[in-house]
């Protein structure tokens, strides 16, 4: 039974401790001040692909909200906030010509942050490509590996100073998988061939990003975001394990071993056939230039099955509003089998949370699922930096309740709840209880608790 009244005691006094969110997710604005469209702008008008027909025109209005918002960060005690620029806002085409209003916001973002003392971790990819490169054939153009080092340059010719990390992407996986082969996120597009292109240039940008800040002298730490489950067979069945393998090395392996060991999985190259990458001479050598830090999201497990998938939710086992099962001692088993597979830089877990119905009584904002989810997950971290993994931070999605993709506005993950018709903020139990664990944590820190 975890005590979870000593948790902070699990955590180092230098973990890091924050809140994420990402551009096209919280950011509305999305065509003032010179903002280019995104494929997110575009995807949302396409009929049926956004469950609630919205779309992030307005979203939570934090672009005109920034002073506020940031007290609200503030007000949590957190010693980090994760954010993603909009490539599109500061750049409207991707390429060519900078601007300078949309360069300004993340100026008063990141200087607004420092002030309050909270440690800037600004993420460059989160999904909301230009639509003007997706014109010219988006990731799956190699063309957009080059204008992404060039954007990455800029931001940190501009903001790098000022940062404690840069991550190229968030969650390539989701970037290549659903935007390009299941279609049901941007740009919407159904062919697995492009699919694994995209995923080989989001790494290859990834990698030759990372060289060119460095040359360019970058004094933040730099790094990548990727969503993993722990996938584990639905029986023993040599089956279901010889699913659970393939699932596996597509969805991790595909990604983690070109950035740590410089190969893809040969069982996925073989299955793919004539659909694996095009692959040019020293790309696999850009690809696993080695990172400062490893970024993982973690919202459920991954059970395979060789015969009827897997379904939480009809055995009776505990799931969120996603339908995902909540579990989380697979954050730790994940977390413990990077630890044994890689040579791990640091890892900050740089999103984990759920979405789940609330309970408005009174102006206060019960969530009991979402409390008890975090302080879970916390406490299973806690046991994998106790068995030696090199853990160093976590950060909760979300800071407020966004807009969740293809699900709209239907979906709540925030620790802050968002009234959509008002635009206020009422800050959830949840995140109640994460200011006062992070009070504990800083308390002990000062030696202010005794043993
Ligand atoms: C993600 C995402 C978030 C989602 C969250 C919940 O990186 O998948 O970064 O944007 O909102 O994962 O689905």
């Amino acid at each position: 039974m975890t005590d979870y009244k000593n948790l902070h005691r699990h955590f180092p006094a230098d973990f890091v401790w924050g809140v994420a969110t990402s551009s096209f997710q919280i950011e509305g604005a999305a065509f003032e001040d010179g903002k280019g469209e995104s494929i997110w702008d575009r995807f949302c008008r396409a009929p049926g692909a956004i469950a609630d027909m919205s779309n992030g025109d307005v979203a939570c209005d934090h672009v005109h909200r920034l002073e506020s918002d940031l007290d609200l960060i503030a007000s949590l005690g957190v010693n980090a906030y994760r954010f993603s620029v909009s490539w599109p806002r500061v750049q409207a085409r991707g390429f060519g010509s900078w601007n300078e209003k949309g360069l300004g916001f993340y100026d008063r973002l990141v200087d607004g942050l420092l002030t309050r003392g909270v440690q800037p971790y600004l993420t460059l990819n989160h999904w909301d490509l230009p639509q003007a490169l997706q014109d010219v054939g988006g990731w799956a153009a190699r063309d957009t590996v080059h204008h992404f080092v060039d954007y990455a340059r800029g931001i940190q010719k501009r903001l790098g100073d000022r940062l404690a990390a840069i991550t190229t992407h968030n969650e390539p996986w989701v970037i290549a998988e659903l935007g390009h082969e299941t279609g049901t996120f941007a740009p919407g597009l159904k062919n697995r061939k492009t699919a694994i292109q995209v995923a080989h240039h989001l790494l290859l940008s990834h990698g030759l990003s990372l060289e060119a800040l460095r040359a360019d002298g970058c004094q933040a730490k730099l790094g990548i975001v990727l969503n993993l489950s722990s996938t584990m067979p639905a029986t023993e069945s040599s089956a279901d394990v010889a699913k659970a393998h393939m699932d596996d090395a597509k969805t991790r392996r595909w990604y983690t071993d070109p950035l740590f060991s410089g190969n893809y999985p040969q069982e996925v190259l073989s299955e793919l056939g004539s659909d694996a990458p095009i692959i040019e001479a020293g790309d696999m050598g850009h690809i696993q230039t080695p990172m400062d830090y490893l970024g993982v999201n973690y919202y459920t497990r991954y059970v395979s099955s060789a015969g009827e998938p897997f379904d939480a939710k009809a055995l009776g086992l505990p799931v969120n509003d996603m339908g995902w099962e909540i579990y989380p001692q697979g954050l730790t088993d994940l977390l413990v089998r990077l630890h044994h597979e890689y040579e791990l830089p640091p890892v900050l877990i740089t999103e984990n949370g759920g979405a789940f119905k609330d309970l408005l009584v009174d102006g206060k904002v019960h969530d009991a699922e979402r409390t008890d989810y975090i302080r879970t997950h916390i406490a299973a971290a806690g046991a994998a930096l106790a068995q030696g993994v090199p853990l160093a931070g976590y950060m909760a999605w979300s800071l407020m309740d966004n807009f969740e993709w293809s699900s709209g506005y239907t979906k709540r993950f925030g620790i802050v709840h968002v009234d959509y018709a008002t635009l206020g903020r009422t800050l959830k139990d949840s995140a109640i209880w994460y200011r006062c664990f992070l009070a504990d944590c800083r308390a002990a820190q000062l030696g202010m608790v005794g043993d």
